[in-house]
């Protein structure tokens, strides 16, 4: 990793701003609990904003674009709804050498009722690499952390993936798709094929915090279809500088790009991505 990465204007590290700013973002959503007023659905009834994701995002962004003026910013709030949407403004970000790709609050309806687990994703990406990744959860005060090539931490401890070697062992982690017509069908074949086959599954409704969870070694794996790059990208860095596997459903390897996704402590990959093929519930 060229040493242009590591310092810039003000001596400020990437990892530096992206850690301030999720941990500041994250104690405002949190101090917006049972507090938001205006409810309102993008791609389907159960695809939720309020206020308080606009709130942080605008947040987020500002504190970045302080440091890092020229750096482009991807952000689910500024971004149509729904995944033809998505995938455009991805494309469009691609280009940029810098790009911070970034979920305001991955866990809406969670936060909307009052279930304490929601998160703040803040990815940096490098021409299309991500570098940096943090995953914040407010109700724990948990700060996951992941630099490119130099491992993943909470709370300064270093993060390792979970140590079983097959399914029938493994507890899992997946979501219920807001696509109802096309993901979630798609998704309930896999939870419906692989419940019976590993020790439990789990579904706590925050994609980022589930992938971090995978770092942890406190889930063996998680899966989800049709998420989008700001759900997936700092997780993504946090299983695989934990040393964990992370691909699309298919097995190929992490990219921005993934929408459905595969990530493991790589021991039970594998047998992951055939079960998923063999229930049809990769696409
Ligand atoms: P969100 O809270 O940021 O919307 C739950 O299954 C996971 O899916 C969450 O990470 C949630 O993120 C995400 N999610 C919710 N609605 C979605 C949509 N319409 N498309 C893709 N991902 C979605
Ligand atoms: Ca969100």
């Amino acid at each position: 990793m060229a040493e242009t990465h590591r310092y810039t204007l003000g001596g400020k590290s990437f990892t530096a701003v992206a850690v301030n700013t999720a941990a500041k973002a994250g104690e405002w959503v949190h101090s917006k609990l049972g507090n938001y007023s205006n409810l309102s659905t993008k791609y389907s009834s159960s695809d939720l904003v309020t206020e308080v994701d606009k709130g942080s995002e605008t947040l987020i962004r500002n504190l970045i674009h302080t440091h890092f003026p020229d750096h482009a910013f991807l952000g689910e709030e500024g971004v149509g709804a729904g995944p033809a949407a998505s995938s455009q403004a991805l494309r469009k970000a691609a280009d940029s050498e810098y790009l911070w790709v970034v979920d305001p609050i991955d866990g809406t309806t969670n936060f909307v009722h009052g279930f304490p687990f929601f998160s703040v994703s803040i990815a940096l990406a490098y021409r299309g690499e991500v570098i940096v990744g943090v995953v914040y959860d407010p109700s724990r005060d948990e700060l996951f952390v992941a630099e490119k090539g130099k491992g993943a931490y909470v709370r300064g401890k270093r993060l390792q993936v979970a140590p079983q070697r097959a399914l029938s062992d493994s507890l899992l982690g997946s979501g219920f798709p807001a696509d109802r017509d096309y993901a979630l069908p798609c998704n309930l074949r896999g939870i419906n094929a692989l419940t019976p086959k590993v020790r439990n599954i789990r579904s706590a409704g925050s994609a980022a915090l589930h992938l971090a969870y995978v770092a942890a070694g406190r889930l063996t794996g998680f899966w989800e279809i049709g998420l989008n790059s700001w759900d997936i990208a700092a997780g993504a860095l946090l299983v695989q500088e934990a040393g964990g596997t992370v691909s699309d459903t298919l097995g190929n390897p992490y990219s921005l790009e993934v929408r459905n996704v595969v990530a493991s402590n790589g021991l039970i990959h594998q047998e992951f991505l055939d079960e998923l093929a063999a229930a049809g519930a990769t696409k």
